[in-house]
């Protein structure tokens, strides 16, 4: 009967483990939404999909208008992308700005 008794009622160890359990998904949870674990928020393939669809005027280059129309939270970021300080984007530039996002 002992036996069967034991069994019956966990071990502390068994216990802590089911406790800690919800914290630790909880722990991994937050982890990955921290921004430096975050996927990227544009691949490399979209790039140039992007290009030309925000490239309104067609004249290869991407203007602070043109950049707002696809994503207005990167305009904060124009300035840093704008290597050349040219006051627009290059294909190259463009990349370099949605790849580091
Ligand atoms: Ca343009
Ligand atoms: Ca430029």
């Amino acid at each position: 009967m002992k036996n069967n008794v034991k069994s019956v009622f966990p071990s502390t160890g068994l216990l802590r483990l089911l406790v800690a359990c919800p914290l630790l998904v909880s722990a991994a949870l937050l982890a990955n939404m921290s921004p430096s674990k975050a996927a990227p928020h544009y691949q490399p393939a979209e790039v140039q999909p992007i290009w030309m669809k925000i490239d309104l005027n067609a004249d290869g280059k991407i203007s602070r208008e043109e950049l707002s129309e696809e994503d207005p939270a990167l305009l904060s970021r124009f300035d840093q992308a704008d290597l050349d300080h040219d006051g627009t984007l290059s294909l190259r530039e463009l990349e370099v700005l949605l790849l580091s996002v």
